[in-house]
């Protein structure tokens, strides 16, 4: 079983867990209930942004162990767009990344009001409510973990609760995902298997990619050289994490 496997066999013990604690009609009540309000569109902040910049909230990975066990989440999170952050990311899984839903809501409390990616592994629908109630923009489905059929219907449910999706394709075999037409599409340069990244991936799978979509390059970035050969290709949105995370203050990492 690779890292992937086990991440979602354990993520659909946790969901059926949190469906006994919380049923799906009693989650649906309390989105039901907040449903008027709208969230800032993330595809919308990454056409209009000049860095494209998505900061991630990350604590842990298994890749890395912990990189800030002490991270702040009413700190880190305002500070990255204060910073100049056009979008965050939030890792909401607790055993292999240490975070939870709690941590988008500590966000928005702080003051975040710029466009939120759930960042999970999401599997089951009851995710998108959970998500949807926490305050999240945007979803993160990955296609290495899910069927087409599953992906499209995941991704039908998120945009009937006003959450857009971000698609994450590793490998050329994933790109007949692609014609699911998720508002934005992400590269992931890591494999989520070996852990291996390379940004290259990103300059190979953009090419086929359809030319007017909003692109995302994820995970590996370290310069702002890459950035901006990546943004010469067409991509409009850059994921980093752990090269702000692993600083003493990862807001003004972003900055420099
Ligand atoms: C950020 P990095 O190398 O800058 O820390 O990567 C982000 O791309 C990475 O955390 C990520 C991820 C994921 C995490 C990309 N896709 C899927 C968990 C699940």
């Amino acid at each position: 079983m690779d890292i992937l496997e086990e991440i979602v066999a354990n993520k659909r013990v946790e969901v059926e867990a949190a469906k006994l604690a919380v049923a799906p009609a009693v989650l649906h009540k309390q989105v039901e209930a907040i449903l008027d309000f709208s969230v800032a569109s993330m595809k919308n902040a990454l056409t209009a942004s000049d860095s494209g910049i998505i900061a991630e909230f990350k604590r842990k990975s298994p890749s890395k162990g912990w990189i800030k066990e002490e991270g702040q989440p009413d700190i880190i999170p305002l500070s990255y767009q204060k910073n100049g952050a056009a979008a965050l990311s939030i890792l909401t899984d607790q055993k292999y990344f240490g975070g939870c839903d709690d941590f988008i809501r500590t966000a928005r409390h702080s003051g975040v009001n710029i466009p939120i990616l759930y960042k999970n592994f999401v599997i089951d629908e009851y995710q998108l409510f959970q998500a949807r109630l926490c305050g999240a923009s945007a979803v993160l489905l990955i296609a290495a973990d899910l069927s087409i059929a599953e992906c499209k219907s995941l991704l039908n449910t998120a945009h009937q609760l006003g959450l857009e999706v971000l698609l994450e394709m590793h490998s050329n075999k994933e790109l007949e995902y692609a014609g699911l037409e998720p508002d934005m599409y992400g590269i992931n340069n890591r494999n989520l298997g070996s852990f291996v990244t390379d940004v290259e991936n990103s300059f190979r799978l953009a090419e086929l990619l359809p030319k007017d979509a909003v692109k995302v390059s994820e995970s590996g970035i370290s310069n702002p050289d890459t950035v901006k050969a990546l943004r010469e290709v067409g991509f409009r949105g850059f994921l980093i994490g752990e090269n702000f995370m692993k600083t003493a203050d990862p807001g003004s990492a972003l900055r420099e």
